[in-house]
């Protein structure tokens, strides 16, 4: 998770000289940017949230998704590639959700693990390479590993949320 974290951060220094550089080139340009979504960041939601929620961060780790999930299969899908031993995110939903969408966009082929009140959900390709689980979600705390199919490579990634269909 450090060595995550420290990537992250080295990832964000590059993005932070990007743009400062396209500044200098190109003075007009609007300083008033988007606060990017926060990096390992945990959400809270209930009824009615908006807007939907981003948070960012790496995906993989060292521990075969199968060993974090403790079975190879779920009914949303297969555990399959690295995850950390530690949850990326923890979601709180402070009421239930008859529908949410939990959806990951990477450049990378990633794996998804949710855990939490009535058991653990896995998903590898729901969209595309991207993992992401739908459905009825009780209220309750969920722990949620992204992986990657190789062991220690990672790969940054945004997940949202949203009750669209
Ligand atoms: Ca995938």
């Amino acid at each position: 998770m450090l060595s995550k974290i420290l990537i992250n951060q080295g990832v964000r220094l590059s993005l932070v000289l990007a743009s400062a550089f396209a500044a200098s080139a190109i003075t007009t340009v609007a300083q008033a940017e988007d606060t990017p979504p926060a990096i390992f960041g945990d959400i809270t939601i209930g009824r009615n949230f908006a807007p939907n929620p981003q948070v960012r961060g790496m995906s993989g780790g060292s521990v075969p998704a199968r060993k974090v999930a403790g079975r190879r299969e779920t009914p949303t899908g297969p555990c399959t590639g690295y995850f950390d031993r530690n949850p990326d995110h923890t979601i709180q939903l402070t009421n239930k959700f008859e529908y949410l969408k939990l959806q990951i966009q990477s450049p990378a082929d990633t794996t998804l693990l949710v855990s939490g009140p009535g058991g653990n959900w896995c998903n590898d390709d729901f969209n595309g390479k991207n993992p992401g689980i739908v459905g009825e979600w009780l209220p309750g705390t969920y722990n949620v590993w992204i992986g990657s199919y190789q062991r220690n490579k990672y790969f940054p990634y945004t997940l949202q949320i949203t009750e669209v269909k």
